[in-house]
């Protein structure tokens, strides 16, 4: 493990949103972000873009409910829109989450799950960690970065 501590780059920070389309062009055109990948996840229960900050390689990911069960419909109907996530980067999520548990945090999923472009993914749950739902990601070598 890095002396650095368990994360190497905040990976994406999560916005959820009611109309992805609509929140892709505001971040085209107010900020002249370019979007580096789109999909939908079924699993997740979202649609997604990666938005670039600049050269940094950390992103904005817009999130918008792909149907009225998933937890971005939740989030947005108990908060409304805005900030749901933060994700951090990581060499080796097997490692950092049993890293993590030996900590005492409780991670969402007893294995990592596919996130972004194939990217493996797990959660620490908000309530052990000072009411943020932070995101663990080890990208996929052949994805977005
Ligand atoms: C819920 N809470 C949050 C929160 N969501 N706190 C901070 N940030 C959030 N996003 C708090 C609530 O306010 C509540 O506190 C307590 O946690 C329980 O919340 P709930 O409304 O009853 O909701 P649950 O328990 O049904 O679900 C919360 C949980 C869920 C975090 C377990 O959202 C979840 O499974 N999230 C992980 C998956 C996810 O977010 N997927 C969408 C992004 P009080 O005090 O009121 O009790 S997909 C993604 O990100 C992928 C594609 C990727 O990046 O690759």
């Amino acid at each position: 493990m890095s002396a650095q501590g368990l994360f190497t780059h905040i990976d994406h920070v999560g916005i959820a949103v009611r109309d992805l389309d609509e929140a892709i062009s505001f971040y085209e055109e107010k900020y002249g972000m370019k979007m580096l990948h789109r999909e939908e996840n079924e699993e997740q229960g979202v649609a997604e873009a990666m938005m670039a900050v600049g050269d940094s390689t950390s992103c904005i990911q817009l999130l918008a409910p792909l149907n009225e069960k998933s937890t971005i419909a939740k989030f947005i109907e108990k908060n409304g829109v805005g900030i749901q996530q933060m994700a951090y980067r990581v060499e080796s999520i097997d490692e950092v989450c049993a890293t993590l548990k030996e900590r005492g945090l409780r991670l969402l999923y007893p294995e990592p799950k596919r996130g972004t472009a194939g990217s493996r993914i797990n959660f620490i749950h908000p309530k052990d960690a000072g009411g943020v739902l932070v995101e663990l990601v080890e990208p996929n070598p052949e994805g977005m970065h």
